[in-house]
């Protein structure tokens, strides 16, 4: 590990939309940190992105670029599938890795995350699920925790996307892609787990294969969670969430910051994706990952490991429910005492 006053030398692995922007935070907004290689599969794209921040060291073999010695801290944003291979090679070489989210797509691999990060006895590893850094969920959540609304009874989530990342996204891959940020969310603010999903899709055909979804949750502590997950809501990247209590509500605010008022209306623009909805939430979650670093002690505010299993475990049986039509429970392990120390929970 570098000294105090060294720069933390990061491997980004992925070049795509998620590791351009995570190189873009750490070239310029993190003086701390810097970055050493980039690494993907497509030479092409790793050196598209090294020129753009003036890195040197272009790499297409990540298990190579984990190993090196040069490298102190990993961040992963490669495709989904790849996620848990690559957070256990970072385990393996004792160094800490922020890795994307879905932390893996089947909670057995998240399995093996957990026991390897054990069999090492760090807490290794953080999951991208960087709304926890957002400042309007920080607000609902402190709201909420301070007694605000009284006790929470629901939370109504809307997550709409433009168009779905790709031809053959189905809203089953909905669930394990883009959901797992719900599932997240919820049991962070209501600091709960959920214990049951049914998940629903409307009956029509013409949209085509990737249909919205509806699920509808139950948590430990008796709340109903309703959540949309929508991929092809056309108008626009569109978050929403409402926290209901005995007491009043908590809502997020417009996404977007600015109004304009003309010619009789009032109008506000969307954007295309989620990068300037989330802009601040990316910024503060890579801030806090090198930080945790520096000092040795788990973000407090970020998702570790247990948070990644729990959303896939979540994640699969919302996928089991949309395909069965039935309610399915939620059987996690228990949560090994690792994971139970404050400031890492959700
Ligand atoms: C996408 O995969 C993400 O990671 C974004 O954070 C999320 O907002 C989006 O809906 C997902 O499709």
């Amino acid at each position: 590990m570098t000294s105090r006053d060294q720069s933390i030398r990061v491997a980004l692995i992925g070049s795509g939309i998620m590791g351009s922007d995570h190189a873009r935070i750490i070239t310029d907004d993190i003086p701390d940190a810097s970055l050493q290689v980039i690494c993907d599969t497509s030479d092409a794209s790793a050196r598209a992105l090294s020129q753009r921040h003036a890195v040197s060291h272009v790499e297409t073999d990540p298990f190579k670029t984990i190993q090196q010695r040069d490298v102190d801290a990993v961040i992963i944003a490669s495709p989904d599938h790849t996620h848990a291979e690559y957070v256990l090679a970072a385990i393996a070489a004792h160094k800490p890795v922020l890795c994307e989210k879905p932390l893996a797509p089947e909670s057995e691999e998240c399995l093996r995350v957990l026991d390897a990060e054990m069999a090492v006895g760090r807490m290794l590893v953080q999951v991208g699920f960087m709304r926890r850094f957002d400042p309007a969920y920080v607000q609902m959540k402190s709201a909420f925790s301070t007694g605000a609304i009284g006790d929470a009874l629901m939370m109504h989530n809307f997550h709409r996307n433009v168009e779905a990342p790709s031809k053959n996204f189905s809203g089953m891959m909905a669930i394990t892609n883009s959901a797992p940020h719900e599932f997240d969310i919820v049991r962070y603010v209501l600091e709960e787990e959920v214990v049951s999903v049914t998940a629903f899709e409307p009956d029509k055909t013409t949209v085509g294969e990737c249909k919205p979804v509806v699920m509808v949750l139950g948590t430990s502590g008796g709340q109903l969670i309703t959540i949309e997950v929508n991929n092809i809501a056309s108008y626009g990247y569109d978050v929403r969430a409402e926290l209901v209590g005995t007491g009043g509500a908590v809502s997020l605010n417009d996404s977007v910051p600015i109004r304009v008022d003309k010619s009789l209306s009032s109008s506000f623009a969307y954007a295309q994706d989620w990068r300037p909805r989330f802009a601040e939430a990316y910024r503060l979650q890579d801030k806090a990952w090198i930080a945790s670093i520096r000092s040795g002690v788990a973000a407090p505010l970020a998702s570790n490991a247990w948070d990644g299993y729990c959303a896939s475990v979540i994640a699969e049986a919302g996928a089991k429910s949309l395909a069965t039509g039935s309610r399915e429970s939620i059987e996690i392990i228990e949560q090994p005492a690792f994971y139970c120390h404050s400031g890492t929970r959700p």
